[in-house]
């Protein structure tokens, strides 16, 4: 067999050289792991990568087989008896993780060391592991915990009850070795089995710094709350995604920003959207989104070549030399192709932040009711502060409040003020009609020591929307009004069924004016809301991610079955409605064990 010839010796040939890239440490995920190679060299240029790659991430490379060896990557064409009958022995030690050549990128992009006991890295001509239980979903997947980690934000937030998971912890099987220290101790502080929502937060994790995908729109990303001139906008900025998110449900609006996407995407037959070079495309598309906003005219029509060059192609572009081979890629946008490839996104993208031009977008990002359309025009009309803002730009009234009240609005808000909020709004609602139910939703639901805005459920038992809209907008709101609580009222009468209002509140006595959501939602859907508004948002991605692995699909209104969809996920009929108001039957119905709000923190 060839490798075992040339096994440890870095090929001196003519070979392209493979930059290093400097990956910050906290981000080398497989520090302290050995990687050894099958084969064992470098000759190819896609293992070579591949062992640069793994090496950037903190990897050493083992020339030489030895017991220091953590992780075997066996090449896709070779199988596990190539691998025994290399080494000579008749069975692979237990303690050495064994896994095909996609292991390291999929790591990369879930950021973490994954399991290698799933089935899509299994080395050809390997048995099954025996008798776990498989995931309700696809995949058998590891029994070991993958911790859902609180995103660091959350961190310092959490309430004393959420770390109780611990008390419960157990040393891992035997059977797990092989998986890094990282897994292990995650497993340890929550003690559950790991899920194929554990699987579905992952996949959404990796994929949030990219557009979104039809299946996690959310629906509320519709362009009902945009005001007209965002309405073209594709590129997802988070702060403006967050400030155009809506309530409405429709399909229509679905629709349309499925058309969005779509558009995006591809040009013509519906062939393009199962091309393989989909998520490559998104990235550069992401990339030119940026370079339009920067008025940088060269690189945008680079982009626009290189993108509409990939478009046309029918087989995956994934390395350096088949993106040259390609007219109207050039070197550089060849490196970034092959970069993509590998690691599912682009370090520039991360870099993009840096000039002063952005810092001023991100400030009018920053601006509520602003999104990336309004940020870029306000910047290219030379506007570079909010005092310009203030003094020059015609600003709508709800642009106004959010230049004004900037500041009050960046602030966080204290759990105690929170609830504060939530007891004003629920007397006065309490007042109108004692049946009624105030719940406090959002990242206070989940536990956080301070919330970015007050998001409050609005419903009432056996009630139906209109009731509750009829009552919030005639009686109660305007009440709110009356007694100063309530300062502005910010939401878009565009919203097709009204259930949502977005507002400013203050306390009495207060100084800060505060955001406030005030979401109305019938008895019938106040589970799939509460799932909805409890979020956060990459759990929501994921439960609707996990639903539509299994053919259903979830929404803020219900979780629905017989859905029917196209390519790309759309859905191309609603379904039927399976469960829309108990919170609990929806992760029954999916197949995932219950978490509890605190638990939601991805
Ligand atoms: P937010 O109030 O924006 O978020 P939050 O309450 O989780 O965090 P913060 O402390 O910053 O206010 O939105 C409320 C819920 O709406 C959120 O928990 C989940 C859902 N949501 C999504 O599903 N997708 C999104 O993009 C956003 C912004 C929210
Ligand atoms: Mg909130």
């Amino acid at each position: 067999m060839p490798a075992n010839a040339k096994t440890g010796v870095a090929s001196g040939k003519r070979k392209r050289k493979c930059q290093s890239v400097v990956i910050p440490e906290q981000q080398q995920i497989f520090r302290g792991l050995v990687f050894f190679f099958f084969p064992n060299n470098d000759v190819s240029p896609l293992r070579r990568l591949r062992i640069q790659r793994a090496q950037d991430y903190g990897a050493s490379w083992e020339r030489t087989w030895g017991n220091n060896v953590t992780h075997v990557i066996v090449d896709k064409g070779l199988t596990f008896q190539d691998v025994l009958k290399h080494l000579g022995q008749e069975t692979f030690p237990a303690s050495i993780a064994l896994v095909n050549e996609s292991y390291p990128s999929e790591c990369v992009k879930f950021r973490s060391v994954l399991s290698a006991m799933q089935s899509r890295f299994r080395v050809n001509g390997m048995a099954a592991p025996k008798a776990k239980e498989t995931s309700p979903v696809d995949e058998p997947s590891s029994t070991a915990s993958l911790a859902v980690k609180p995103a660091r934000k959350e961190q310092r937030h959490q309430t004393p009850s959420e770390s109780s998971g611990s008390q419960h912890a157990e040393e891992l099987p035997e059977q797990e070795i092989g998986k890094s220290a990282k897994e292990t101790e995650a497993a340890r502080e929550t003690g559950r089995e790991r899920d194929a929502l554990d699987d579905m937060i992952e996949e959404a994790k990796a994929v949030n710094h990219l557009p979104l995908e039809p299946f996690d729109s959310h629906d509320e990303d519709t362009t009902a709350e945009v005001s007209e001139n965002e309405a073209s906008d594709t590129s997802e900025s988070r702060h403006a995604e967050k400030k155009r998110r809506v309530l409405d449900k429709e399909d229509k609006a679905a629709d349309a920003w499925q058309q969005k996407f779509t558009c995006m995407q591809k040009h013509d037959s519906k062939s393009n959207a199962d091309n393989p070079n989909n998520r490559t495309i998104a990235v550069l598309q992401q990339m030119l989104d940026y370079y339009s906003r920067t008025d940088d005219h060269w690189r945008t029509i680079a982009y626009r070549k290189a993108i509409s060059a990939l478009r046309r192609q029918s087989k995956k572009i994934a390395t350096r030399s088949q993106a040259l081979a390609i007219p109207g890629i050039g070197q550089r946008l060849a490196d970034k192709i092959e970069e993509i490839v590998f690691t599912n996104r682009l370090r520039r993208l991360e870099n993009a932040n840096a000039t002063p031009e952005d810092h001023i977008l991100q400030l009018f990002l920053g601006v509520y009711g602003a999104g990336i359309t309004q940020a870029s025009r306000w910047l290219a009309q030379g506007y570079k502060s909010l005092e310009d803002l203030r003094a020059k730009a015609p600003l709508s009234q709800q642009q106004r409040v959010g230049v004004d009240h900037y500041y009050d609005f960046s602030q966080r808000i204290p759990r105690r003020e929170v609830e504060a909020h939530g007891t004003i709004v629920r007397t006065a609602v309490q007042k109108a009609d004692p049946e009624m139910q105030v719940i406090i939703g959002g990242s206070y639901r989940r536990g956080a020591s301070d919330s970015g805005d007050v998001d409050l459920v609005i419903t009432k038992p056996g009630a139906k929307i209109e009731y509750i809209r009829t009552m919030m907008i005639e009686t109660v709101v305007p009440g709110l009004f009356r007694q100063g609580f309530l300062q502005a009222s910010l939401a878009n009468t565009s919203l097709r069924d009204g259930s949502k209002w977005h507002g400013a509140s203050k306390l009495p006595g207060g100084r800060l004016w505060r955001r406030i959501d005030l979401l109305f939602v019938p008895d019938a859907e106040i589970g799939a809301a509460l799932i909805y508004f409890t979020g956060n948002d990459i759990f929501n991605r994921s439960m609707r991610l996990l639903a539509s692995k299994k053919g259903m699909r979830l929404n803020q209104r219900g979780l629905y079955t017989d859905v029917l969809r196209g390519p790309q996920r759309a859905n191309l009929g609603a379904g039927r409605l399976v469960e829309g108001h108990d919170e609990r039957r929806i992760f029954e119905i999916l197949g995932v064990p219950w978490r509890p709000p605190e638990h939601r923190i991805c």
